[in-house]
């Protein structure tokens, strides 16, 4: 099989996390040579561009750096990790990609969808994510999860209204692409999201296996 490229996305005290590992050993069970990678991060420099985005000093922060500071870190990312790791068959497992910056910059912010498509095109071409799993949870409840954690980043800071228009950015994004993307309701306990998990990337690797 082609190398793929496979994201993991949701908003607010999700899962991500508790599930990244789970999925890469899925992945990897299956035979997939993989490499496991995040967003803003995954380079040196994105990891140092990561650094400012997410210290809560920088609350002057002005929406339009923070959307050209992820793709920034994405342009890195993809030419120095990516891209490469495609190309030589391996697949990529991405700790959230471009689908962010809709949900966060886009809905969260009110950055226009289609500024954020101007520098999708321009910083990836034709290149999207084959699947996309979605982790998704009430705002409620993910913000309460969160909460037990340490001290808050820049975006943790936010307000519960901010978190409701990513959620629903998330939303409409997969329901406007449900081929691509694979909804995961992540409000159940730990066993049974990776239930879920598990029967998505069963099916999909089936899928793919046959072409
Ligand atoms: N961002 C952006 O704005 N634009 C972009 O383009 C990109 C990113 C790429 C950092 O991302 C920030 O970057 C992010 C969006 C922005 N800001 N926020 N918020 P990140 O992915 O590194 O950070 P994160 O969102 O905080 O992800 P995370 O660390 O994976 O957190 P999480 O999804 O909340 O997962 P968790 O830490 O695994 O779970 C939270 C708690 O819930 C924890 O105590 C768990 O033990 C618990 N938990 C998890 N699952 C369960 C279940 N099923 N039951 C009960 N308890 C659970």
């Amino acid at each position: 099989m082609k190398g793929r490229f496979i994201t993991l996305e949701g908003s607010e005290g999700a899962g991500k996390s508790s599930n990244l590992l789970f999925i890469e050993q899925r992945l990897r069970r299956a035979g997939i040579d993989l490499i496991c990678t995040r967003e803003p991060g995954g380079t040196e420099l994105g990891e140092a561009i990561r650094d400012l985005l997410l210290d809560h000093r920088n609350a002057s922060m002005l929406d339009d750096t923070e959307l050209l500071l992820m793709f920034a870190a994405r342009s890195q990312h993809l030419h120095e990790l990516i891209l490469p790791a495609l190309a030589r068959g391996q697949w990529v497992l991405c700790d959230r990609f471009t689908d962010a910056s809709y949900a966060y910059q886009g809905g969260g912010r009110g950055i226009a969808f289609e500024r954020i498509a101007q520098l999708e095109q321009w910083v990836q071409g034709s290149l999207r994510p084959d699947m996309t799993l979605l982790l998704d949870i009430a705002v409620e409840q993910g913000l309460q999860r969160a909460g037990e954690r340490s001290e808050p980043d820049r975006f943790e800071r936010e307000q519960g209204g901010f978190f409701h228009r990513v959620r629903q950015a998330y939303l409409q994004r997969a329901n406007a692409e449900p081929s691509r993307y694979k909804i995961i309701d992540a409000g159940q306990p730990l066993e049974q999201v990776q239930q879920q998990l598990d029967h998505q990337l069963t099916q999909i690797l089936d899928t793919w296996q046959k072409h």
